[in-house]
């Protein structure tokens, strides 16, 4: 399997991550790439390749456009404002407050921030934007025909609104392909979303359509990040009721409820019939994940990266989360080595 890679992620290197009261290095860093692309490279997985760059049309037909500039200028103006550490938002839009945009950048930081530990910096935009043609090109190889790709993404997306950013996310990669695929002929995308975390960027774009089937595997928002979004009762809107799939579960959840879950989403998946799949791949679902719940081992996800490829559907793997630096490269490869045995 090709994985398509790009060193520009480095760019993307914020050094606080509000936690628990203090600012800690954070999680999401740029050795998480590394090390996957360390793996990928270990293991034989595949030839590595550098992006296309598609412009910013495909970013465009996902996102808002004022919210990307905001983006691409923010750390910049919040130096001008006076500040003097990395951009993180102190006020949000709460119950009955207005949705009028703020001037200020301290008060936009509220009006487009979705969470507050992912701090905005210099070279942010511009690594979001790379991850972004990074699953661009993934896209565009499975519509030339390969069976599977690995979008080897960083920063991860699923969290990312068409103007929100937050959870570690900017551009919400899995959107941006399922849209280009759509843009260019397929008919019906499903989108299963593995990772630890409620994909509710993913969600909340395709919530009221019915051209792409949104299914997301997760910690319960009542005990967990994004915490406002995800319950299993949200299964879509006007034209898209019946196309989203949520699957809370608890903390310490082990592998066999965890895979009792996605058979229930691959089965949901078979009737739907889609042209191509989409794997929100997050490996934050690791048992010794530093902030997240469930309990599987690093051979379960041989065992996910089997039951995947039994859709027997073109298969576009887009990397999310995972925090369990150490091994993050033997999960996130065993996924994909399971779905080519
Ligand atoms: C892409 C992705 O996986 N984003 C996850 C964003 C999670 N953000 C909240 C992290 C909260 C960390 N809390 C610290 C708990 C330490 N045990
Ligand atoms: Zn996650």
């Amino acid at each position: 399997m090709e994985t398509i890679y790009t060193e520009k992620h480095k760019l993307r290197d914020a050094k606080t991550e509000l936690c628990g009261g203090e600012l800690v290095e954070p999680f999401e860093r740029p050795s998480r790439a590394e090390y996957v692309l360390d793996r990928v490279r270990e293991t034989g997985l595949g030839p590595v390749s550098d992006p296309d760059d598609f412009g910013m049309g495909p970013i465009l037909a996902i996102h808002d456009a004022e919210f990307v500039e905001f983006l691409k200028t923010a750390p910049a103006r919040w130096k001008v404002a006076g500040f003097n550490g990395e951009a993180i938002p102190t006020t949000w839009v709460g119950r009955r407050m207005s949705h009028i945009r703020p001037n200020h950048v301290e008060g936009q930081l509220g009006y487009y921030a979705l969470a507050g530990e992912t701090s905005l910096t210099e070279g942010t935009w511009e690594a979001a934007y790379a991850s972004a043609q990074v699953a661009l090109t993934g896209a565009a190889r499975i519509r030339s025909g390969a069976g599977a790709v690995f979008s080897l993404c960083r920063p991860p997306g699923h969290h990312a609104t068409a103007d929100m950013y937050g959870g570690y996310c900017f551009f919400n990669n899995a959107a941006i392909s399922a849209q280009h695929f759509l843009d260019h002929g397929a008919k019906r995308v499903a989108i299963l979303d593995i990772d630890f975390h409620h994909g509710n960027g993913t969600q909340d774009i395709f919530y009221d359509r019915s051209d792409v089937l949104f299914i997301s595997l997760h910690g319960d928002p009542l005990e967990t990040f994004p915490y406002h979004l995800g319950h299993a009762e949200e299964t879509g809107s006007g034209a898209g009721t019946g196309f989203n799939l949520n699957f809370p579960m608890p903390p310490d959840t082990p592998f066999d409820v965890w895979q009792a879950a996605l058979h229930k989403g691959l089965a949901r998946i078979a009737e739907y019939k889609p042209d191509v799949l989409i794997i929100s791949l997050g490996v934050d679902t690791f048992e010794t994940d530093p902030i997240s719940f469930f309990k599987l081992k690093s051979d379960d996800f041989l065992t996910m990266g089997a039951d995947v490829a039994s859709a027997g559907l073109p298969t576009h793997f887009i990397m999310e989360g995972g925090y369990d630096v150490d091994e993050i490269g033997v999960n996130a490869v065993n996924v994909l080595q399971g779905f080519e045995r």
